[in-house]
């Protein structure tokens, strides 16, 4: 009795240690989580990387006790004032719910380690991760028992399962795979939005109506599409909007749905018990502050302590929170003045009969004109996209001299492609019409480019990001629609899509709270310091975004220039914190930071590779991207006290050992750290790794 009392008397600092890798992920649900921080905690400790961590939870505390005692400080007539704001808010954003789309949200199932297994059989059933011993992308369910997931240090992944399997990564391959879903997703929302290679949404609200089929029907089906086409398997989240389908679409991983319906009461009661880190765009920083100062760990929550929340912060980031409450997410389609193509699609019963072809071919073209009469579009291009009875996707296009909109023009030039294809079995046709006239379109001849110089000149920046991003949305799903032969454009570009994803609130919250940045999340909190906050943003976004441009030269690239303006808004958080550290007063007062310049090292090759070491990170991990700076500012502080300074600098790859047996890495870890005994500190293993090269 009495060992058992000082044993659980002793402190465990590991309990307060918290970092992107000791979040769980889906299929950690019975891992000994005390186990895995500490584990995390010891391999940590004494590292440069470990003192930046403590010193953002510190900043963080710092945050906590400052928002408490603004709290404190409310009267009763304040509160009693907040409330009332609160209500009317509530109530105002209550009535902009929309409950008339059906979203799916779908995301492959350990997907980089799914595609190694697919093509390497023999690491089925066996622990296995993605990566290198510095960083993992991803792990496969059987390690996620031990605590290993995606962006944690191969070493301490090592540590927490000796048997672990390292395969090195093959962008290449993803991508392909990618590609074999994304054909997939095309037929059931051809404007669907691309999240990362892994993960996308789908509007099926268009599908459902035309062929009477529930959302979770859809689900179903889509999932065997994939995996008949893929071999993988993906789980899927069926919701009123896209926030909330992406949280659905985690509840059965792997290989399962999550449907919920379009009913106000089934949202509420959805949310009302729903931690709010499940939710995108709520990380680390924002839940412990949320949890520090209002107690607030669910998203029903958010609605009891309105009053606090519209006190304290910022109109978006308390709508933000609220909405949140409320269960609302993005629930809005691509907006037509930015699109660059339109289409419609008519799916049947397979025919040959070529004369019943035909007359599906006129009424398409007869619904496509008189879109594009509502629109005052007209374009140029048009594609024929035909879906055989054995579900093979064909398209066949055509680029005219002049612009044509009216259905006999469509049709006229439709019925050439498709008498081509003749004689042939058909279950779909789809007609598109792209590259408009932009006179009488008012289509934007370069609408990305545009709305994201606005976006770095305006005070707004939440709204035109919202509008920036509906841009990218049909873009992107224009190009894709069109290279469905050209993997790599139509992976740029999808790729970027993410941004769409999210409300106006999520987006601004985003960029002003989220734990992606830890500093940029604190200063978010008081209110009166967010314009500060978006110009200094701005300012390292437009920095960076000049980096990638001298380093981005290829032909290739400038079709794929969507991807290039957008991905300066992706490494926003990256560089906005780097920019900031750079700023901010040090709390301690002798802290060293790193200059700006220094810092603009560290962007993503083609948007995902690390420009230091060459780590893989696709640029929808935000959380863990930051860590990974927040891995390498370590690295150079170290080398910098070790003396080897700005050598550090030039960019170059890691070396990663092919063995990864990791004997010879444990041997350095020992050699390395002798005062720590049993413990690897971080930084002797980047250290170890940079004098090895
Ligand atoms: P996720 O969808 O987050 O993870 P996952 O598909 O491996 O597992 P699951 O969805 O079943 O939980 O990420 C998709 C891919 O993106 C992942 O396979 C590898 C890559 N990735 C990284 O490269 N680094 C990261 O930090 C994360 C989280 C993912
Ligand atoms: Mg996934």
């Amino acid at each position: 009795m009495e060992e058992s009392e000082s044993a659980s008397d002793k402190p465990r600092p590991w309990q307060s240690y918290h970092t992107v890798y000791t979040n769980a992920k889906a299929g950690m649900d019975g891992v000994d989580k005390e186990k895995v921080q500490r584990v995390v905690y010891e391999m940590s400790k004494g590292s440069k990387y470990f003192e930046n961590e403590e010193r953002k939870e510190a900043l963080i505390r710092q945050k906590i006790e400052h928002m408490r005692a603004r709290a404190a400080k409310l009267s009763a007539a304040d509160l009693s004032h907040y409330q009332k704001v609160a209500d009317k808010r509530i109530l105002e954003l209550d009535s902009t719910r929309d409950l008339s789309r059906i979203w799916l949200h779908v995301d492959m199932d350990a997907f980089y380690a799914a595609v190694e297994t697919l093509s390497n059989p023999s690491l089925k059933g066996k622990p296995m991760a993605v990566g290198s011993m510095s960083m993992i992308s991803t792990a496969n369910y059987e390690a996620r028992k031990f605590g290993v997931r995606a962006a944690m240090p191969g070493f301490i992944a090592r540590e927490l399962c000796p048997d672990l399997i390292f395969v090195p990564t093959d962008f290449k391959k993803y991508t392909y795979y990618s590609d074999l879903t994304r054909k997939v997703f095309w037929d059931y929302d051809p404007n669907f939005m691309a999240a990362s290679l892994d993960e996308a949404y789908l509007d099926i609200t268009k599908v459902c109506e035309e062929r009477s089929i529930t959302g979770a029907e859809i689900a179903e089906e889509l999932r065997s599409r994939v995996h008949e086409e893929t071999g993988l398997t993906c789980s899927v989240g069926v919701a009123p909007n896209r926030l909330l389908a992406k949280v659905c679409s985690d509840i059965n991983k792997p290989n399962g749905q999550f449907v919920l319906p379009n009913d106000r009461m089934a949202v509420m009661t959805f949310i009302s018990s729903l931690p709010i880190r499940k939710i995108g765009g709520i990380g680390k920083v924002t839940e412990n502050i949320l949890k520090g100062v209002f107690g607030i760990s669910t998203c029903e929550e958010m609605l009891q302590k309105g009053s606090f929340l519209c006190a304290l912060f910022s109109h978006s980031s308390s709508d933000f929170f609220l909405s949140v409450g409320l269960g609302l997410g993005g629930t809005d389609t691509p907006e037509a003045r930015f699109r660059k193509s339109i289409s419609s699609e008519r799916t049947f019963s397979t025919t040959e009969d070529a004369a019943l072809l035909y007359q599906k071919l006129a009424d398409i073209a007869e619904m496509l004109s008189a879109d594009m009469q509502k629109e005052g579009l007209s374009g140029r291009t048009l594609t024929l996209k035909l879906k055989t009875a054995s579900f093979e996707v064909r398209t066949r296009a055509v680029t005219l001299q002049k612009y044509i909109s009216s259905s006999d023009d469509i049709l006229k030039h439709a019925s050439n492609l498709l008498k081509a294809e003749l004689p042939i079995s058909l279950r779909l046709i789809g007609l598109r019409v792209s590259h408009f006239n932009e006179d009488k379109g008012g289509v934007l001849g370069n609408p990305t480019q545009k709305t994201l110089t606005t976006f770095f000149k305006s005070g707004d920046a939440s709204r035109r990001t919202g509008d920036d991003q509906r841009s990218l949305g049909s873009d992107l799903s224009d190009l894709h629609f069109i290279s469905e032969k050209e993997t790599a454009i139509s992976l740029d570009n999808n790729e970027t899509c993410h941004h769409e994803f999210g409300d106006p609130f999520e987006r601004k919250h985003l960029s002003d709270i989220d734990d992606k940045n830890c500093i940029s999340s604190i200063n978010a909190c008081e209110m009166e310091k967010i314009d500060e906050l978006s110009s200094n943003k701005t300012a390292a976004m437009v920095n960076t975004a000049d980096v990638k441009e001298r380093t981005t030269k290829s032909p290739k690239r400038d079709l794929s220039r969507v991807s290039e303006d957008d991905s300066s808004v992706q490494r926003e958080p990256e560089d906005s914190n780097l920019d900031r550290l750079n700023k901010e007063p040090s709390t301690s007062g002798n802290e060293e930071f790193f200059s700006l310049n220094q810092m603009e090292m560290l962007f993503w090759v083609d948007d995902y590779k690390c420009s230091l070491c060459g780590a893989e990170l696709p640029s929808s991990f935000v959380e863990e991207r930051q860590e990974h700076s927040d891995f390498h500012l370590a690295e150079r502080l170290q080398e910098e006290e070790s003396g080897t300074g700005l050598s550090s600098l030039i960019p170059r790859l890691r070396i990663v050992p092919k063995d990864c047996s990791g004997s010879q890495n444990r041997r350095k870890k020992h050699k390395s750290s002798p005062k720590q005994g049993m413990h690897l500190p971080i930084d002797s293993f980047f250290t170890k790794k940079s004098s090895g090269q």
